[in-house]
């Protein structure tokens, strides 16, 4: 399977990386590439992203950037042209991001996107999150 790295713009703007069309069509079958990714990930269908729709989208994402598979990402993994942004996410500093230290820095993305802090994320929440 090819990995559209390049197509997982990661974080902020992008990093919900939920978003970021990390290959939708290779991620689910089912899921037409051109599909929308909020429409993708909104897995129930209900018009909003939920904690738990999340959580797995980025799961899913970072399965899809870890291109040797050994459950952690480097710098050379990612898209971050910054290794700022990098350090940003690897809290202990040790170069590489685990899936605790994704999903942590994921969740407080989640956080910030969620304005009206309601649980869910609406497509308007994305939007807003997505031109900061
Ligand atoms: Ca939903
Ligand atoms: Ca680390
Ligand atoms: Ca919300």
């Amino acid at each position: 399977m090819i990995i559209a790295k390049k197509a997982a713009p990661w974080l902020f703007a992008a990093a919900l990386a939920l978003f970021a069309s990390v290959a939708p069509g290779q991620a689910d079958v089912t899921t037409p590439p051109s599909e929308n990714p909020f429409a993708a990930t909104d897995q129930n269908d209900d018009g909003a992203i939920n904690s738990e729709e999340y959580r797995y989208r980025m799961l899913e994402t970072f399965v899809l950037l870890d291109e040797d598979g050994n459950g952690v990402l480097t710098i050379s993994e990612t898209t971050f042209t910054d290794p700022a942004d990098f350090d940003r996410v690897d809290a202990n500093r040790d170069g590489k991001i685990t899936i605790r230290e994704f999903l942590i820095y994921s969740g407080y993305l989640f956080e910030i996107a969620d304005v009206d802090e309601d649980g869910d994320l609406s497509p308007g929440e994305v939007d807003a999150f997505d031109s900061n």
